[in-house]
């Protein structure tokens, strides 16, 4: 057998990683032949939560599970990680401004990013769910100077896969034929749904569905409140689609998606696309070899580019308020 690869999970005692954690003991990320060491964080006041959460792992009996760590440190969570899943945030209180919530969320991937530099392997992957996971992601690199910025990714993944079902069902076609569909900028309602290179089965969707204001006044709104919908409907936030998205993005990243396109929050460098540096923003990329590779060369258009800077303006101000710059 291999040597186990360490996953470490924050906001372990929560509803996303409820489903998570049993997908990734199943062997969803890494693949069937490949052990696996649980490395789960959560705060002091949930420790009793996640002391059920373990039992429960522990009756599936899962034969790729070979240890299971529970804590509330960091840096034990953390120690020796190939793959960080950071889901536990700080949820919006009654009558907490943005503002706030921005603060707090800064202090907790603060004292994250400090255990992701001394503790996590070099290349180890990192993926940021817990909201506002752009914002947070990029507080977490600036607090982890020695760790590679590169691995420092935020999920756009569940917008990605909402928008791949809904062009699905309103063209006629299947999710597994659509190529070159991207959710661009922040994962918030001002997200951006991008059908303008999408095709599936050699014709471009928008030519299928051939309805422009069904992309701009239902699609592209259907996408950004489709959370909001989901509260809504439930009665609790979506949770076992978001530990699916996350799946898919950790997936993807460690084996690739044979030149498929698939929407990351990655860290921006300030060449491409007219979207400035310093930021982590959703974007289409390729993975091969372990590594992600933005696509290049894609046309934007007029109403792209309005959007896309709508999105990016909305990070430039989350950054000034996590981040003070
Ligand atoms: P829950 O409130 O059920 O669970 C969060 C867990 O995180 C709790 O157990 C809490 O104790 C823990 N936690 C809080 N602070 C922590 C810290 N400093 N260290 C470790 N653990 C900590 O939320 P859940 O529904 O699981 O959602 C988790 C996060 O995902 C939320 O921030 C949510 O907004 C975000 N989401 C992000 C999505 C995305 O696409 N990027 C979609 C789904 C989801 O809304």
């Amino acid at each position: 057998t291999l040597p186990a690869k360490r996953i470490a999970i924050t906001g372990a005692a929560g509803q996303i990683c409820y489903s998570l954690l049993f997908r990734i003991a199943k062997g969803d990320v890494y693949g069937p032949d490949q052990p696996v060491i649980l490395q789960l964080l959560d705060i002091p006041q949930a420790m009793g939560a996640l002391k059920g959460v373990l039992m429960e792992l522990e009756d599936c009996a899962f034969p790729l599970v070979e240890e299971i760590i529970a804590t509330d440190d960091p840096v034990e969570a953390f120690k020796d990680a190939d793959a960080l899943f950071l889901v536990g945030s700080r949820p919006r209180s009654k009558g907490m401004e943005r503002a706030d919530l921005l603060a707090v969320n800064a202090e907790i991937f603060k004292v994250q990013g400090k255990a992701l530099n001394d503790a996590a392997k070099r290349d180890a992957k990192v993926i940021v769910v817990g909201n506002p996971a752009n914002t947070n992601a990029l507080t977490l690199a600036e607090h982890a100077p020695d760790f590679p910025r590169e691995n420092i990714t935020a999920m756009l993944r569940l917008d990605h896969n909402r928008f791949l079902s809904q062009m699905a069902a309103k063209a006629g076609i299947a999710v597994r034929d659509i190529e070159k569909a991207v959710v661009w900028g922040n994962h918030s309602p001002t997200m951006f749904p991008d059908w303008s290179n999408t095709v599936a089965n050699g014709k471009k969707v928008a030519d299928i569905v051939d309805d422009e204001t069904w992309y701009r006044d239902t699609l592209i709104p259907t996408v950004g409140k489709r959370g909001a919908a989901i509260i809504e409907a439930r009665g609790a936030s979506s949770a076992a689609s978001a530990a699916s998205a996350a799946i898919d993005h950790m997936h993807d990243w460690i084996n690739g998606t044979d030149g498929k396109w698939v929407s990351m929050g990655i860290p921006t460098d300030g060449t491409a696309y007219g979207i400035p540096e310093g930021l982590i923003c959703g974007m289409p990329v390729t993975c091969e070899g372990g590594k992600y590779k933005l696509v290049e060369g894609i046309e934007i258009d007029d109403y792209a580019r309005k959007m896309i800077d709508l999105s990016v303006e909305e990070l430039k101000e989350e950054r000034q308020a996590a981040l003070g710059k």
